[in-house]
């Protein structure tokens, strides 16, 4: 592990992704969020909430897409989840047995609100200890503050998981619950270009704001855990969402003592 992680507990990789899958990414959310493609089982789409309660209404069904969740099944997504060189900087900061979670692609379309507040991921995981997780977010186009870039405060991963709630604002994304009163001073903004690769720490605070371009900004993420770690929530449901969090468990390297995965 880098002393920078460490420290920082964030590092991103520069060009890590290569044009070719990013371009066969991009294209494959498009048809599906216009509807020209099937949707894989289970992948689940999700539209703004200001779309999806009527207070903006897009010129296309995709321009009101903000994620598509659950994609370890679709053939084109899945194979960001297996990149080697991803793994490869993943194994270095966790561990050799890889369980892939929490699978999205983030789409923050112009002319809403999809700032995401700060919070810390480890409040949708079970898994500890939380040094054995690690966030992993690839800008799928060039990502700038003006667009809404990824934002994170350096050093917060070594503080404790804090109590979140929804912030104060108009319009609640579903499930974008951030740290109660947290100072946002010492945050700083990733601009990424497309393939830049953050690895961030389950404890760091981190959020992005608005995208105030009439572009989109796009970005994919996975979870990996240690498939050693223990699961405190036993196997039970999420406390925040419908789904269980196994539903979206995928081993990717070595093995899975705990049987924390479904049957390949
Ligand atoms: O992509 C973003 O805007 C932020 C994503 C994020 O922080 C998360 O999903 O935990």
């Amino acid at each position: 592990m880098s002393d920078e992680y460490r420290e920082r507990g964030f590092i991103v990789r520069r060009g890590l992704v290569p044009a070719d899958l990013i371009g066969e990414i991009n294209a494959r959310f498009d048809a599906i969020a216009e509807g020209q493609e099937a949707r894989a089982d289970n992948l689940q789409v999700v539209r703004n909430v200001e779309v999806a309660k009527g207070f903006h209404t897009p010129e296309t069904p995709g321009l009101g897409i903000s994620k598509m969740n659950f994609f370890h099944n679709d053939a084109v997504f899945s194979r960001y989840t297996h990149h080697p060189a991803l793994l490869d900087e993943v194994q270095a900061l966790i561990g050799d047995d890889l369980i892939a979670m929490n699978s999205m692609v983030l789409n923050k379309p112009p002319n809403v609100d999809g700032r995401h507040p700060l919070h810390q991921d480890l409040l949708y995981f079970p898994f500890r200890p939380a040094h054995h997780i690690v966030g992993v977010w690839t800008a799928l186009q060039e990502i700038t503050r003006e667009n809404g870039c990824l934002v994170m405060i350096p050093g917060s991963h070594q503080g404790e998981l804090l109590e979140h709630d929804y912030p104060d604002w108009e319009h609640l994304n579903h499930l974008f619950v951030g740290v109660k009163g947290v100072d946002a001073s010492e945050r700083v903004h990733l601009e990424m270009q497309p393939g830049d690769t953050a690895f961030f720490h389950p404890l760091i605070i981190h959020g992005s704001g608005f995208n105030k371009t009439q572009g989109m900004r796009r970005a994919i993420a996975v979870h990996y855990a240690n498939a050693n770690c223990e699961d405190i929530w036993a196997g039970q449901k999420q406390m925040l969402d419908k789904h269980s969090p196994r539903d979206d468990y995928r081993l990717v390297r070595g093995s899975d003592p705990n049987g924390y995965c479904p049957a390949a």
